[in-house]
């Protein structure tokens, strides 16, 4: 694997630095959601997804198991690059490798993920699991990932971005980012992307509010690696966790809310924040999509879609598209 060398530990701890300072100088503060994926952050995800409510794995696992078959049989037995953008633990796509593996396709596997260690960890159990498929790991945020794709050859290649990982984007930012993977790679190339579908509002407020607090252990673990990163002084229990539907955008919106007025140092950036009672700090937002919204999206991009996998409850879809 790639490895975080030292030059881009140092590089991303520049960039957090950066972004921070950015975040929190603004009126409305912010701070983006991919520095929740630090070591601890990513182990924390990892509970997330074993979580009853936290519904979007088991419908996407179902979707894939379900439909492995068809799948397979649609990108055909050619050779095929794998290249998966934001992979975590790759539980889900297991299920894809482990069958396209059966069916001898001739694979290669490129997860690419902003977690160093979640990358090692995954390279390591696959190698350990399937010692014939040939893994290539990369530590970097999307954008750089994308770069890296540019680069490569003209192998045959399918790009997995599941998860609805694509709902962190805002909708003008998911159609930036998908024009601009669509022309990181070539036509005939095949997406099979992920979404989480809107459906009634409970079940949706639920996944992200989980009654063992582990979500909100998840979100409040970005405060304490400014506190461990970059010399914060948060006091974690001066700030509430508050997750809710917003109607209006079609996402759950996660805030930490400050519960008194307060002034917070953070020693690398020389700068103190001042926060007010009931100011928040947005974390993360989740969109949830149509089916139809998916459609334009695709052809928005330069994609057409091949078809769109379900779950059993229709609560997810992946999508497989291909770039045209
Ligand atoms: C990994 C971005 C799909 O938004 O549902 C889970 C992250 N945040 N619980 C999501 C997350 C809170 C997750 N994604």
């Amino acid at each position: 694997m790639m490895s975080p060398g030292q030059d881009n530990v140092s590089k991303m701890q520049e960039e957090f630095a950066v972004d921070v300072l950015k975040g929190l100088s603004q009126p409305v503060k912010s701070i983006p959601c991919k520095y929740m994926y630090d070591e601890q952050g990513s182990e924390l995800f990892s509970q997330i997804m074993d979580l009853p409510e936290y519904y979007l794995t088991d419908c996407e696992k179902n979707c894939l198991e379900s439909h492995k078959e068809i799948i397979s049989d649609t990108i055909g037995p050619s050779n095929i690059n794998i290249v998966e953008l934001g992979a975590g633990d790759g539980m889900k796509t297991k299920i894809l490798l482990k069958h396209l593996l059966e069916c001898d396709h001739d694979l290669h596997y490129c997860p690419i993920d902003i977690s160093g260690s979640a990358v090692a960890n995954l390279s390591r159990s696959l190698n350990r699991e399937y010692p014939d498929l040939r893994i290539k790991g990369l530590a970097t945020d999307y954008f750089q990932g994308l770069t890296w794709l540019s680069q490569q050859n003209h192998a045959k290649k399918l790009i997995l971005f599941l998860g609805s990982n694509i709902g962190n984007f805002s909708p003008p930012e998911a159609r930036d980012f998908l024009r601009h993977l669509r022309k990181s790679i070539n036509v005939g190339d095949y997406l099979l992307i992920g979404f989480d579908l809107k459906k009634d509002i409970n079940t949706m407020q639920s996944a992200y509010n989980d009654s063992q607090g582990i979500t909100e252990q998840f979100i409040t673990n970005i405060l304490e690696r400014i506190n461990r990163d970059l010399g914060g002084e948060f006091e974690l229990n001066c700030f509430n966790y508050s997750s809710k539907w917003d109607n209006f955008d079609n996402a759950i919106k996660s805030y930490l809310i400050s519960i008194c007025n307060q002034q917070v140092y953070v020693r690398d950036l020389l700068t103190s924040f001042t926060f007010k009672t009931g100011e928040g700090i947005h974390i993360e937002s989740s969109y949830k999509f149509t089916i139809d919204q998916c459609l334009v999206m695709a052809e928005t991009a330069g994609f057409e879609v091949v078809e769109n996998y379900f779950d059993d409850r229709n609560y997810f879809a992946d999508s497989l598209w291909i770039a045209n």
